[in-house]
Parts: C-alpha cells; sequence; structure tokens
C-alpha cells in the first residue's frame, strides 16, 4: 500500500474531491480477498438487494461489516490499514464508523446488477476494485452537492439532492468522471460531497470491491435505522431512506 506523504495526493483530494490510485493492493492481495470471499459465499447466503429506482436501480448484494468482522477478519484489519491513508491524505481525525454494519462492505454486483444514484452518508469513502469486469463503471460528480450543514434543514437538503439529480441539471451543471473497476484499483471521495453510483454491470463474473467507511469521531447520522434496512435487507420499504449525513461541521471538503 503506497504512503500519501509527498506526493501530493492530499492537495489532489482536497481540491477536486476524490482520488484514484492504481495498484494500490497487489494483483496477489486481491486474488487472495477474492479466494476467501468466495469460500465465504459458499458457505453463507447472501441475499440480492433490489430496489427499484427511476433511471438507476439499486440491485446488488453485500457482505456487511458484522459478518466481515466475524467470518472475514483479514478484510476488516485492511480497514484499519486503510484508515492510514485516509488521515493521511484527508488530514483530517478519521476513524471507521461505530455502525460496524455499515463501516465495512464488501459489494458483489452480477451482471445486469448496479447501484443507484447516491451520496454516501459520511465523510470519506474508499472504494477497492478486487477484479476487472466489463460494465461495472462508477459515475461520480465530484462536489456535486448544495450541502446544508444545518440539519434541522433536512427536508430542503433533501429538495436540493432531488432537485440536483435530475438528469439534464447534472449534465449540463456537473462534470462526471468515469472510473473503470480494474483490480486493484483505489478511489477515496468525500462521500457527503460528491454524487455517484454504478452503471450496470456487463460481464459474466460478478463485480467485487470493499466499500470502507469514515467519519470523524462524533459524526452522527439521520435517517440511519430505514438506511440500513434499505440497504442491507430484502424487507419492503416504500422509498428511499434520503442520505443527509453528519450533524459534524468540519465536513471533509
Ligand atoms: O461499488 C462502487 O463502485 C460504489 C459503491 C457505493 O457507492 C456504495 O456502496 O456506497
Ligand atoms: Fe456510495
Amino acid at each position: 500500500m503506497m504512503s500519501a506523504q509527498n506526493n501530493g495526493l492530499q492537495t489532489e483530494f482536497q481540491r477536486k474531491g476524490y482520488m484514484l490510485q492504481d495498484q494500490f493492493l497487489t494483483a496477489e492481495q486481491c486474488d487472495h480477498f477474492l479466494d476467501i470471499i468466495a469460500q465465504f459465499k459458499q458457505k453463507n447466503e447472501s441475499p440480492e438487494i433490489y430496489r427499484k429506482v427511476r433511471g438507476r436501480s439499486l440491485r446488488y448484494s453485500v457482505i456487511d461489516g458484522e459478518k466481515i468482522e466475524q467470518h472475514l477478519p483479514e478484510i476488516a484489519h485492511l480497514y484499519q490499514k486503510v484508515n492510514e491513508f485516509v488521515r493521511d491524505v484527508s488530514n483530517k481525525e478519521l476513524v471507521p464508523l461505530d455502525n460496524k454494519k455499515v463501516g465495512i462492505n464488501v459489494n458483489i454486483t452480477p451482471r445486469g446488477g448496479e447501484y443507484r444514484w447516491h451520496y454516501d452518508r459520511n465523510a470519506v469513502t474508499v472504494l477497492l476494485y478486487l477484479n476487472e469486469v466489463r460494465g461495472g463503471e462508477l459515475e461520480l460528480y465530484p462536489c456535486y452537492r448544495i450541502y446544508l450543514k444545518n440539519q434541522r434543514l433536512l427536508f430542503l437538503q433533501r429538495w436540493l439532492d432531488r432537485i440536483i439529480q435530475i438528469g439534464a441539471i447534472r449534465h449540463f451543471f456537473g462534470k462526471k468522471v468515469v472510473v473503470q473497476p480494474t483490480q486493484g484499483r483505489m478511489v477515496m471521495m468525500q462521500g457527503t460531497r460528491c454524487l455517484h453510483s454504478v452503471r450496470p454491470v456487463e460481464d459474466d463474473r460478478e463485480r467485487i470491491n470493499c466499500v470502507f467507511s469514515y467519519d470523524t469521531p462524533d459524526a452522527k447520522f439521520l435517517v440511519e435505522k430505514n438506511l440500513d434496512r434499505y440497504l442491507y435487507t430484502q424487507e419492503a420499504l416504500t422509498s428511499d431512506p434520503n442520505y443527509v449525513a453528519s450533524t459534524d461541521s468540519s465536513q471533509a471538503s
């Protein structure tokens, strides 16, 4: 894993709202993680979550952080290691989330699977791609949000988020970045500021990646319970609980 020191990554991350690094993990490391994930999958069910959304749905399966801690401790260890890198690059006191289920995820996206447009609830998110597949590109609008610090304005934040996500507005005002998932590639982004989604996977192979979430030690999240049910269970829910993040005022931008 590369060190963030002396190479301008800090400025890049702070200026652009995201950064990308290839060979963050070696092919051997990725293959090893893929192996242990495959072993886990043989013994454990990971049901498909399918939430229909106009434009782009959420369709994937996920190993949540509680299961990872119990069955895939090497990935939990990597989450801690990557935390050092994240602190270096962000120059902030960022830590793993208190909510264990959410902090670390392994997303498994089969052919036809995709991930809806959203912001993350937490300040900084790291995506680690363990394999290369056709399709399944990450689409990202960095620093594309009118972000209200005052959480009492939640209704207004939701409204702003809805407006800004309208396709025509995105095309006109946003600058889209498309990232192909390749083995060992890492993307680090300001989760609450970057609008992102995943294009449909076109490969017969599943797209497999780690999602590591970090925030300041005092961060609190609204809509937490409903959002967790939406992302991690097959329970019927009428709508997408919105992404509005922490009460913390020192967000990562
Ligand atoms: O898999 C990706 O590239 C993005 C996943 C994501 O945005 C998430 O899990 O919140
Ligand atoms: Fe995300």
